[in-house]
């Protein structure tokens, strides 16, 4: 999680400096993206939305490979197969679909992983969500729908874009779901390890929705303090769950300052050999 906040400001200032077209930060929705990552382990082919960027690091993707779309180098960056993470797809929810026709092409192949698949609040307003849930549903394709629902598409809140939450809108596609926060990265890790058992005991889809904050704006172009209020600005920063896990665990004594300051130290080189690829 350390790591990933570390590239993600990195970016978010190579943007500022002209270095990056745009950047969209994951920074608040780490705790999601860590323990649904690690929870589901390296096996199942991962289809992101455009923020993954702590799944694609514990994927393996290098920094310079993460950043390099949103220079305008590539239109990748990495090797996906090799990753076994999918290309960022910016077309919201046509993931969704990707997700299910893989998964029911690997059965074709005899084959059992699973596939997950990271989706936005606002995304499941699309038709490719609901018809991707159908889907998956009545085929019983084997895909851990993972949505992390930041409260925001760009500048309207999720109040806003649905009456129900994502989690009872799965159920009602017959797709058994979870609901709960995405700033406890073991909480998180614990429901989608159930999910992952789920899906491969009963060979039908789940949905995990997690409720995360978004630190920043939508992307690098977005001022969001223009459409949020300040104190909702400032208590998603009050929670954030790097700070938080972090203060837990030192308080816990599971690290201690040292073993801060060598992850640090490693942040900064990171971010270093970054800037220097990219300035
Ligand atoms: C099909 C489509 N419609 C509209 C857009 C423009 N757009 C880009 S991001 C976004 C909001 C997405 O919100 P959400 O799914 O909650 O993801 P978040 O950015 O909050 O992670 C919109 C409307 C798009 N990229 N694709
Ligand atoms: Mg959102």
């Amino acid at each position: 999680m350390l790591v990933a906040r570390g590239i993600d400001e990195e970016a978010r200032q190579l943007q500022k400096q002209g270095a990056l077209d745009l950047w969209l930060s994951c920074q608040g929705q780490e705790a999601a993206q860590v323990g649904s990552a690690l929870a589901v382990g390296p096996e199942p082919a991962v289809f992101p939305s455009y923020r993954e960027h702590a799944v694609a690091l514990l994927r393996g993707v290098a920094p310079d490979e993460l950043l390099a779309q949103w220079a305008g180098r590539t239109f990748c960056g990495w090797d996906p197969l090799q990753r076994r993470f999918f290309p960022y797809t910016l077309v919201l929810a046509a993931q969704t679909l990707h997700a299910v026709g893989y998964s029911l092409g690997q059965r074709l192949q005899g084959r059992d992983d699973f596939v997950v698949v990271y989706v936005g609040d606002g995304a499941t307003s699309e038709g490719d969500m609901s018809e991707a849930m159908n889907l998956a549903a009545v085929e019983s394709a084997a895909v851990l729908f993972v949505c992390q629902n930041n409260g925001w598409a760009i500048s309207k809140p999720s109040g806003e874009q649905m009456r129900t939450s994502v989690a009872e809108r799965a159920r009602g596609f017959g797709i058994e779901s979870a609901a709960l926060s995405g700033r406890e990265p073991e909480a998180v890790f614990t429901a989608c390890r159930r999910a992952a058992q789920h899906i491969r005991e009963s060979k039908s889809p789940y949905l995990v929705e997690l409720s995360v904050g978004r630190i920043h704006g939508h992307s690098t172009s977005d001022a969001q303090e223009l459409y949020r209020e300040r104190d909702d600005i400032a208590r998603t920063r009050e929670s954030d769950p790097v700070t938080a896990y972090a203060d837990r665990l030192t308080t816990e004594g599971v690290v201690d300052a040292a073993w801060r300051e060598s992850v640090d130290a490693e942040v900064r080189e990171l971010r270093n050999q970054l800037m220097k690829g990219y300035v």
